[in-house]
């Protein structure tokens, strides 16, 4: 499923091939987040043509509950019923359960919620998050996990990781015990655990890389610790993972923190900050961070970075984008979502081009810092 290209000869940075049935994704790479079967603000058009996403993220917590299992198998699965060509990477359900649903009980075989929709009651198991990404037809499914607060004790999280190790290996039987719905192939991945504590990272990661899974991802980072403490459990954590096999960290992040990230031996991101933050008026540019909603913008005729590929700089000024913003224009959210996805996904294409020609490792600090400016 996975190629190694090629590894800096300074550092831990690596490009690779990730082949799918729904397209070959060139690594490292950025997953915009469709949670509900939508990237949101974003049709196909855009997605497809303009951001160029290979590959983006659905989560079965919320397709679970909203429109259904029977639906989405009455659909065909998640590619038919959005349309969408390209590969769906789907997260199972443990870490939504655990940030948005009212209650939820913790039990040996799995986690008893209430919807966050209607308060009705749940329950997550190991074998029914496997079943329920097969009858979605993801390309890349991942396994049920506990992500534990931050901050949490050392006891807490060697408790938790217990059980996210004995959910994970329940979650590779069953996925070897069943079989994709629509003809094509599915991978599944471990996550692995362990907060912040080094030793619980180690151990997690040679506990999930002996089981067989199709890539690795680290969870339970990206919640609330330092910058440098995530790094550093980055960097632990891909010293005792395989070669060979994809590596995915949850949740993350900043143009910033994929630069770091990708130094430390990272292929694949994903998260809800270009759309989210784009949302709220926040454009990531060339140059750094740009607040949409600022005065200043107001009678600014020019593109928030003059030359950039996207619709929001080759068309538009900045007092016209501010304009949208100040009015709650539709508009507005469109094309700073668009614009925000298609420069992440340029970064990564950056990245990639630096990693090939070995430059990656005295490029990505100067970057790194561009990207937390604020203009
Ligand atoms: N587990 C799962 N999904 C996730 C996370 C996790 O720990 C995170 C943590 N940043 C984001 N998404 N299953």
């Amino acid at each position: 499923m996975f190629t190694l290209r090629k590894e800096t000869t300074k550092g831990k940075a690596r490009t690779g091939e990730l082949k799918t049935d729904h397209g070959t994704i060139d690594t490292p790479i950025f997953m915009p987040v469709g949670t509900a079967g939508t990237v949101k603000a974003l049709d196909r058009s855009a997605l497809l043509e303009k951001v160029k996403a290979p590959v983006i993220l659905g989560n079965t917590y919320h397709l679970y509950l909203r429109p259904g299992n029977r639906i989405m198998e009455k659909a065909g699965g998640l590619h038919s019923f959005m349309n969408w060509p390209g590969a769906i990477l789907t997260d199972s359900g443990g870490y939504q359960v655990f940030s948005l649903s009212d209650i939820r009980e913790l039990e040996p075989d799995g986690v008893v919620f209430k919807s966050h929709l209607d308060g009705s009651r749940h329950k997550f198991t190991p074998e029914s998050v496997i079943e329920t990404q097969r009858i979605f037809g993801s390309d890349i499914m991942m396994v049920l996990d506990e992500c534990p607060p931050y901050p949490a004790s050392e006891s807490y999280v060697r408790n938790s990781l217990d059980l996210t190790h004995r959910w994970a290996g329940m979650c590779f039987d069953a996925f070897h015990n069943s079989s994709g719905r629509y003809g094509h192939r599915q991978f599944l991945f471990g996550i692995t655990q362990g907060g912040v504590y080094p030793e619980l990272r180690r151990q997690s990661v040679e506990t999930l890389s002996e089981t067989g899974f199709d890539g690795l991802a680290i969870g339970g980072l990206s919640v609330g610790e330092p910058p440098e403490m995530m790094y550093e459990m980055t960097d632990i954590s891909t010293d005792y993972m395989p070669v060979n096999k994809p590596r995915y960290l949850m949740g993350v992040g900043t143009p910033a923190d994929l630069l770091e990230s990708v130094a430390r031996g990272i292929d694949m991101f994903d998260c809800v900050m270009p759309t989210r933050n784009a949302r709220n008026g926040m454009l990531f540019t060339r140059n750094g961070i740009i607040n949409v909603k600022n005065a200043r913008w107001k009678e600014h005729f020019e593109p928030a970075d003059p030359g950039f590929h996207s619709d929001l700089c080759q068309y538009h000024t900045m007092a016209y984008i501010h304009h949208l913003f100040r009015a709650g224009e539709i508009l507005g959210l469109q094309l700073a979502s668009a614009h925000n996805l298609t420069f992440y996904l340029w970064l990564m294409e950056q990245i990639r081009m630096h990693i090939s020609d070995d430059t990656y490792d005295d490029w990505y600090p100067g970057m790194a810092e561009t990207m937390r400016k604020r203009l």
